[in-house]
């Protein structure tokens, strides 16, 4: 009995694979081929690219606009940000024409960081060697969340270094010192290096900027430089 059933196991296994081999057509491809080829290399131009409908010159214009209103809308916020003030006094490590025998031009001088932004900025004497730093004075001290410095095109926004605050008790605190991540801000003549940090237990009466003149070779003007705080 054991005999038949095997015998007939055996033959109903054999006639499944006949008729799978039967039906197979010659073309196909089995499993294990398609695994031993190797998949085909794909090159960037076998791949059909994929155009994007070409913006209209019109579409190109108000793409434009946009970016220049929202820098106008960015400065607007900051420029009338009530918990922001401007510098009362400022103070430089050099001045651009330092070494001339009339010595630095006024329109080179810290003092025009004094004040809201106006078109009249610090230049500083250092293209690529060493350090400057420019200290400002602020009239009311305030426990302090934010520094905003305003770089004439740009210049020297890739450079900054270092940030200081300092106390109503004459101490000097690091809030953020590295490798700048800004870069000029092409909708505008003007970019703000803006950097936020836990708000301060300690009233702020100064802030002391320093650039790393050699990160961004060339002179580093400045227009002007918030405090923001409370
Ligand atoms: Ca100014």
């Amino acid at each position: 009995m054991k005999t038949v059933s095997r015998v007939s196991s055996l033959l109903l296994a054999l006639s499944c694979v006949l008729v799978v081999a039967c039906n197979k057509k010659p073309t196909e491809t089995s499993a294990e081929a398609v695994a031993s080829t190797p998949a085909p290399v794909v090159t960037a131009s076998a791949i059909e690219p994929v155009t994007p409908a070409e913006p209209t010159p019109e579409q190109m214009e108000m793409a434009k606009k946009k970016a220049l209103m929202d820098y106008a809308t960015m400065e607007d916020q900051y420029i009338n940000d009530s918990k922001a003030q401007w510098a009362s006094d400022a103070k430089a490590s050099s001045t651009f024409g330092d070494k001339s025998s009339s010595g630095p031009a006024t329109s080179n001088m810290a003092i025009n960081v004094k004040g809201a932004v106006d078109g009249k900025n610090w230049t500083n004497n250092q293209q690529d060697i060493g350090f400057d730093w420019l200290e400002l004075s602020y009239e009311k001290p305030v426990a302090a969340t934010e520094v905003r410095i305003v770089f004439q095109d740009g210049d020297g926004v890739e450079a900054v270094n270092k940030v200081e605050l300092q106390s109503t008790d004459g101490k000097w605190n690091t809030v953020w010192e590295g490798i700048s991540d800004q870069k000029r801000d092409k909708r505008g003549g003007r970019t703000w290096f803006v950097r936020s940090f836990e708000k301060t237990p300690y009233k702020v009466k100064a802030v002391k900027v320093t650039i790393a003149n050699n990160v961004q070779p060339g002179y580093k003007v400045i227009d002007a430089v918030q405090l923001v705080g409370e």
